[in-house]
């Protein structure tokens, strides 16, 4: 009997101590079983009373019953520990930082013309657009440049056909704004991309993009261009840096000014990429033609405006300290990722 005890202890510790179905499975049998030591306690049967083999088979019962009753404990148990584990495993911790997918960035020079817009849509612009297959008559003629004007080779171009070419200055949209406009004032700016048959250098691209400007109404006069650019420059470089208004010469402006704004690289001094003059241009602009405004239906006695053209190259240049202007047209991505800080 102390044996029957002893076996009861042992088999409910190794029963406890299972750590999967399987191993229950084989203890269950182990005691159970054809093979169970409990053969050898029933072995005794033979020699004893009947009231002995009464207490003997009634102990051995409850042996039997007792070791069914513990697997059981334990299946449940290890049911329920697995359960637990898979409901650990399979938890979504919403607190846990996501995967970093590898995103664009916004161009630096989309950067500069979202900028610009939005200092022009303060002052009160409209924003506009117009097309980079353009008509020579836009491009040229109605900004009083006929044919055979020498300032065409200036912007020596691609023609597609005769009357049609990719457009070498957003000027074009002054005329097609005026022509719209039909009389009326008019305040608006218009980025979009130019193409020039120009050498590629620093600070040259035969491929760039302007933001044209066009403000048409009664009394506007030189000092509103100056105080408008003076103001956007100040908003794009902060105060400290030095503008100059330079005079200089387009058909379509009279009279005519250019824009510089000193080098970011040597402060003035002069170097490579100012080529030398401390200075470096950017933008074009004057008060409009009475020409330009007379071919396009305005009373130029009456109506007069201003107009710039804003090389966004070199604003984005002189804004972030770019030294080389062909770095916006090789799709470098170490050169883009430096502007995904602050988006
Ligand atoms: C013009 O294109 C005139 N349409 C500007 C204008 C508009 C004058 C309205 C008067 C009234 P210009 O060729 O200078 O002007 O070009 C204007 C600006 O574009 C330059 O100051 C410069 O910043 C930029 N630019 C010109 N050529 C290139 C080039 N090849 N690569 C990059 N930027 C250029
Ligand atoms: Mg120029």
């Amino acid at each position: 009997m102390a044996d029957l005890e002893k076996m009861l202890q042992d088999a409910s510790s190794e029963i406890q101590a299972c750590n999967t179905q399987n191993e229950l499975n084989e203890k269950k049998a182990f005691y159970l079983g054809k093979k169970s030591p409990l053969n050898e306690i029933m072995k005794q049967m033979a020699t004893l009373s009947i009231e002995g083999k009464k207490e003997l088979g009634q102990k051995v019962n409850a042996f039997k019953t007792k070791i069914e009753e513990l697997v059981v404990v334990r299946r449940k148990e290890l049911e329920q520990i697995a359960i637990n584990e898979k409901l650990m495993s399979e938890t979504i911790d919403v607190t846990m930082p996501g995967k970093v997918l590898n995103t664009g960035s916004i161009h630096p020079l989309n950067k500069v013309i979202d900028e610009l817009n939005t200092i022009f849509i303060g002052m009160g612009y409209n924003v506009a657009e117009g097309p980079e297959v353009e008509i020579d008559k836009y491009n040229f003629e109605m900004l009083n440049v006929p044919v055979g004007h020498p300032a065409r080779d200036m912007q020596d171009s691609f023609y597609i056909t005769e009357e049609t070419l990719l457009r070498t200055q957003t000027s074009s949209v002054q005329v097609r704004t005026l022509l719209e406009a039909k009389g009326k004032p008019i305040k608006i700016v218009c980025p979009g991309r130019v193409y020039r048959r120009d050498d590629d250098d620093a600070t040259h691209s035969h491929q760039f993009m302007q933001i044209e400007g066009l403000v048409v109404d009664e009394n506007i006069t030189l000092s509103d261009l100056k105080g408008t650019l003076q103001k956007v420059m100040e908003k794009m470089f902060g105060s400290d840096r030095k503008i100059r208004f330079r005079p200089s010469f387009f058909p379509f402006t009279e009279p005519s000014v250019e824009v510089d704004v000193s080098c970011f690289k040597c402060g003035g001094k002069g170097c490579p990429i100012c080529k030398k003059s401390g200075w470096i241009e950017i933008l074009g602009a004057g008060m409009v033609h009475p020409n330009v405004l007379e071919m396009a239906g305005y009373d130029s006695t009456k109506m007069r405006g201003f107009a710039f053209g804003i090389g966004v190259e070199r604003v984005t240049m002189l804004r972030y300290g770019i030294d080389d202007i062909r770095n916006f047209y090789i799709d470098d991505v170490r050169f883009l990722n430096q502007f995904k800080k602050g988006e």
